[in-house]
Formats: structure tokens, sequence, C-alpha cells
């Protein structure tokens, strides 16, 4: 049978199991990469494991997300990581290269090759033809261990692509456009490959933008071919040998088409705060804004940024407004350094961000309360950006700028109508400057390497079995959409990300209210008096990123099953990682009603694991079925308290 690309690459790489949608399989895995807020723990796993040198093709650690060094965390966490790289056979990409997705593009990813990261974004690399996974950090480790990488075979959406973008209509309309469509939930179980005419009208920055931003519609990977375009990018980067055609089979089949006619699209928005939640900028135009952001790994790269340079060269941004940018990686931004855009961005009044993470996660540059944000960033998420109660746009960077001109957000085609200005034809340069050295090779031998560990450096989880019966209470019942976001706050605690015990103490902070105890304090207190702790949760839980934490952390306090009406991939299998057991309501009345407190019992739950998917459980006084989806595979892992717990 013809293959799409996706399945092409699958069948490759695949160890077991059949490649048919909806089967359970697992891959072989080339690629890791990792960043420094997974990545920590990630390692601390690895090291658990006993696993002396790693076994891909290559991996790579980033340091881009706790690059903001208040207090030691941030840096003994550099340490470590630095060190335990050169023990295990990592590469290190030293803080200041840039954030893990671009730089991976840059310097590794190649079409027909599978990677999997301890970023939700991972993705991007699809943007050159790569299968490219999200997952959690303890997934990650073992892969770098050789492990397969299990997996549900995704279903696959084709989407084509006819036309040519017209001016000022950008790579993140095209992916805009996609989530109004396919919104950011209920995508479990799919992935996302492009095709059509329109594809060669993108220059690779664009189709990365594309696939960058599958993560939020929540798809397994997101997938372009690999064509002249795709050599082209890799010669300039100086890595023409890794390229290979990649196409669709004459006569594949997708399980579903969507067209999307480039030439039709306008600038669009996605409104506080979810990245679905899509409008076109006409709509909101007018509304008045505080600070424009152009950066994360979303839209950072060089084509983005000279776009910047040359929308703001003779202009001066807004006194409303303050306007930063953070080019994606040391590449970006010593070519503008060069090239001379970063002198115009300067005289235009633009402040200069490291080449991070930064913003995107609430690393400074926060608004003030009550004012807009707009980003060209992927995830708005209500206090994402470390501002209680924001409201953050998230657009393209030529809206971003138009609205950093103006103070008020702005249709880019309408203010260059005004101003007689044309959308600058992008050309890319026939050589990237390559400059690896803040890339450090690990030594061949890394078994004499000392691995650094300061005191803010923790220990791995530590998981027990699961009790005959779950007899406790619901720590919480929240709505739908909750994102890993709510669950485990990121911006100031992101650099508590190396130490269980004190990320456990924000866990659902944003829930707390004044004076009254904290989640943390419920759920500890039932965990002390040996009763199980429940989340009760509605549709879409889990959201967003690939943070194991959003799994350790509520185990570590004694949280034994999440009930749910669903989960995202990432998310739940993270739960079953760390052996918290994932349950799914079958009627939403289950689940309605469900108060925090309430009783929840579940008799007999290894017995019930090992018979069935129907899971009875008594909630709130009420008799309900549950449903367990699980592979037996993973219900055994449950049964066991997760894959770091003793045999
Ligand atoms: C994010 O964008 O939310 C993050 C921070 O990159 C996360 C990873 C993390 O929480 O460390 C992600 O996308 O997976
Ligand atoms: Fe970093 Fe933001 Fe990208 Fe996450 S989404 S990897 S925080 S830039």
């Amino acid at each position: 049978m013809s293959k799409t690309i996706i399945q092409q690459i699958l069948a490759a790489h695949l160890v077991e199991g059949e490649l048919v949608a909806g089967s359970p399989i697992s891959i072989k895995i080339d690629q890791t990469l990792c960043q420094d807020a997974t990545g920590t723990m990630a390692f601390l796993e690895l090291e658990a494991m006993n696993v002396p040198r790693v076994k891909t093709e290559v991996s790579v650690q980033y340091i881009d997300h706790n690059t903001n060094q208040m207090g030691p965390e941030n840096a003994n966490d550099h340490l470590y990581l630095q060190s335990v790289c050169a023990a295990k056979g990592v590469r290190y990409s030293r803080p200041g290269n840039g954030i893990c997705h671009q730089v991976h593009l840059e310097r590794f990813g190649i079409p027909g090759k599978t990677l999997l990261g301890s970023d939700s974004h991972t993705p991007t690399g699809g943007g050159i033809g790569m299968v490219a996974i999200g997952a959690g950090g303890l997934d990650v480790a073992r892969a770098m261990a050789g492990i397969p990488f299990k997996l549900t075979c995704p279903k696959i959406i084709g989407i084509k692509l006819t036309g040519k973008l017209r001016e000022w209509v950008s790579a993140k309309d095209v992916i805009l456009k996609v989530l109004s469509i396919l919104s950011s939930k209920g995508n479990v179980g799919t992935a996302v490959e492009y095709f059509g005419d329109g594809v060669a009208t993108l220059s690779v920055p664009e189709r990365a933008t594309i696939t960058n931003m599958g993560a939020e519609l929540g798809v397994t990977t997101s997938v372009f071919p690999s064509d002249d375009e795709t050599r082209r990018f890799l010669e300039a980067e100086g890595r023409g040998a890794d390229w290979k055609p990649l196409a669709a089979e004459e006569g594949a089949q997708y399980d579903r088409v969507i067209e999307i006619a480039l030439d039709e699209l306008v600038p669009m928005a996605a409104c506080p705060s979810n990245p679905a939640n899509v409008k076109p900028v006409a709509e909101v135009a007018g509304l008045p804004c505080s600070q424009v952001l152009v950066g994360s790994c979303t839209n950072s790269s060089l084509k983005d940024m000279q776009l910047v340079a040359a929308m703001l060269k003779g202009h001066a941004v807004s006194p409303a407004v303050s306007l930063a940018i953070a080019p994606g990686s040391k590449q970006v931004l010593r070519m503008l350094a060069e090239d001379g855009s970063l002198a115009i961005m300067l005289a235009a009044g633009c402040r200069i961000l490291e080449s991070a993470c930064g913003p995107c996660i609430g690393q400074g540059f926060s608004p003030a309360s009550g004012t807009i944000s707009v980003r060209t960033n992927n995830r708005n998420f209500l206090n994402r950006t470390g501002t209680k109660d924001d409201q953050c746009y998230l657009v393209s960077p030529a809206t971003a700028v138009a609205t950093a001109l103006t103070g008020v957000l702005t249709d880019p085609a309408a203010l260059a109508q005004e101003l007689g200005m044309h959308e600058p034809a992008w050309k890319m340069p026939e050589h990237f400057v390559v400059d690896d050295r803040m890339i450090i090779v690990p030594p061949a031998d890394g078994s004499q390497v000392e691995i650094v560990r300061k005191e803010t450096i923790g220990e791995p989880p530590h998981c027990t079995a699961l009790p005959d019966t779950l007899d406790g209470e619901a720590v919480i019942a929240v709505g739908d959409r909750i994102t890993t976001d709510h669950i485990m706050p990121a911006g100031a605690n992101l650099k508590l990300r190396s130490n269980i015990p004190r990320y456990a103490k924000v866990v659902f902070d944003c829930f707390t209210e004044a004076g009254k105890p904290s989640f943390a304090d419920r759920a500890s207190a039932l965990r002390d008096a040996g009763k199980a702790g429940f989340i009760v949760a509605g549709e879409s839980y889990g959201q967003g990123s690939s943070r194991e934490h959003a799994a350790i952390c509520p185990m570590y306090l004694g949280v034994k099953a999440v009930l749910a009406i669903s989960i995202e991939r990432i998310h739940a299998a993270n739960l079953v990682n760390f052996g918290i057991l994932p349950l799914y309501f079958q009627k939403r009345e289950d689940y309605e009603g469900i108060q925090q407190g309430d009783k929840i019992t579940i008799c007999d739950i290894r017995k019930q694991l090992s018979a069935g998917d129907d899971i009875r459980a008594c909630v709130g006084g009420k008799e309900i079925t549950l449903k367990c989806n699980l592979t037996a595979a993973d219900r055994a892992v449950v049964l066991k308290g997760g894959l770091l717990a003793a045999e």
C-alpha cells in the first residue's frame, strides 16, 4: 500500500506492532533533544537507570529555558548537565547558543530520521521532514538508553496547501488557520502531514513555524516533505550531505484531508487565553497594547528577524509599547549583527533579549496588569506571561511589528497600505554563519568524568506500587482544558525543576485561595494519613507542555489516579510513567457535580485493572463505571508504580 511520509518513516523505524492507526507500536529513535527545564530530571532518571553511555545517533542537551540565573539554581543545573553530558556521551549546547528547536533544526535535524525531545515543540523538526515527537523526560531518557519509544500509531490528517501567501500574510497565519479548524483538543492519536503545490512556496523557517505550533493542536507530530527547499536550507547550513528527498507515495491515503488556499488567508490572532481562540486580526484591530515580543521557538528565525528589521527601518516604536526581540539562536543573532539588522532594531527603540525562551515561559518581560501583550509565541495560556489574569494575543512577526509601531493591534497589510510599504521578499542566505563552538562535544570515553551535583540538585523520583484499593478523596476538581501550566507553574518557579520536594509545593498554585490550604497541603495530609489522592478533570486535561513534573509532583504528593473526560497524549504517558492511573468518565454527567473533597473509592483496583477496561468506582456516594484504555504493558507499569519503581 502507498505510504504517506509519516508512514514511510514509521515503517523504517518500526520495532514492534503493526502500522495500523490506533494500534500500539514502538519505534527506534535516532536522535534526542533535551532542554534544561526538563533535562535535569531526564538525566537524573538516566543515571538511575545505570546507563553508562547513550545509544542514539545524536543526543543533544540545550540550555535555553533556565537562563535567568536569579540565585544559584539555574547555574547549578547547567554544571550538572554539562558534566553528566560529558559522562554519558551527549552534546551540550551552552547558554547563549539558542533555543533547542531552532538550533536543532539548524545544526542536527535530518530528513527521514526520528527525533524524540523532552519538549512539546520538538515537532519543529518536521519542517525538514523528520518524525519529531515531544515526550516526557523519562521517555527521552529511555530513548537515550536505546529503548524503543512506545506510541499509538497515528491517524494521518493531510493538509493540502495550494497557491501562495499574499503580502503580509505568513506561516503563523497558516498554523493559526489550522488551529481554528482542528482546535486545541480532540486530536490525540493523530498526526498532520502537509502536501500540495503550496508547500514549495514556503521556506524551511516558515515550515518549521507551522510544524512547531502543531504542538498546540495536540497531535503526535507534523511533517512537511523534504524537497529542493529543504536541500538548499541544509546546504546553507553546510550539511547538504544530510539531505534526502521525501514525499508521500503516489496514491497514499490520508484519514482526512483539509485544503487550505494560501492566497485566501489573512493575518490572524490567537486571542486570550488559548492558541485555538483564533480571529482575523482585522476583527480585533485597535485594541491598545502595552508590549510586543518577537521571539520563541515559533518565530525567531533569521527570516522572521530580518522582516522585523525591514519593517522598523526608519521608524520608532510607539511610546505606548515596549518592543522586545529574542532571536532564536546565536547563529540568527550573529547574522543580524553582521547584516545591520540589529542596528536598525536598536535605532527604532527595540529591546534585545537573550537567544533563549525567556518571556515565552514567564522568565521576565511580564506585562503590566490589565494590559494587552502581543507575542509571536505559541502559547497564551492564562498567567503564562507571569502576570496574573494576563491578556496575551499570539500573532505573526509582521502583525507584531505593525502593532509595535502603532501601539494598537494592527493588521500589517492595512498599515503597509497606509505607509506605502511592501513586504520585502526573503532570500535565504547561501551560507548561514556556522560556528559550533558553543556546542561541547563529549569525550569518547566519559567514564572518568566527575558529575557535578550541587546542593540544589535533588534526587530522581521514588515510585511505589499501586495499592489493592484506592480509598481517598478528590484533592481538586477542575474544568476543561486544564494545561500543564495550571498544574505545574513555570515562570519564577522554573528554577525548582531539579528538586521535586520544593517544586511540589506549587502544584495547582493558581487555584489556591488566600488563607486556605493549598493543593500540596491537602494532598500531602491525605498521603500522610495513608489515603489516596485523586485529581478530577474535564476535557483535554494536561494540554500544552511535555513537563513530566505535572505527573511527578502530584505523585510525590500521593495522587494515585486522574479521573478525566479526556487527557492529552504526552501528559497521559507521563502519568503512566510515574504510576498514576489515568481513568476516563464515560458520561459527562458522571463528572459534573464532583466537588473537591468528595470521597472516592476504587475497590480491588489491581484486580479490576487486570480484568478489563471497565473500572467500577464510588465517587461522592455514587457508583460509576470509568474506562481504562491502557495497553497491557502500560497497566503493568502502573501496577508496579511507574517505570522507575523497583521490580
Ligand atoms: C513550554 O513551552 O511550555 C515548555 C516550557 O517549553 C515546555 C517544557 C517544560 O515545561 O519544561 C514544553 O513545551 O514541553
Ligand atoms: Fe521555549 Fe517557549 Fe519554545 Fe517552550 S514554547 S521551547 S518555552 S520558546
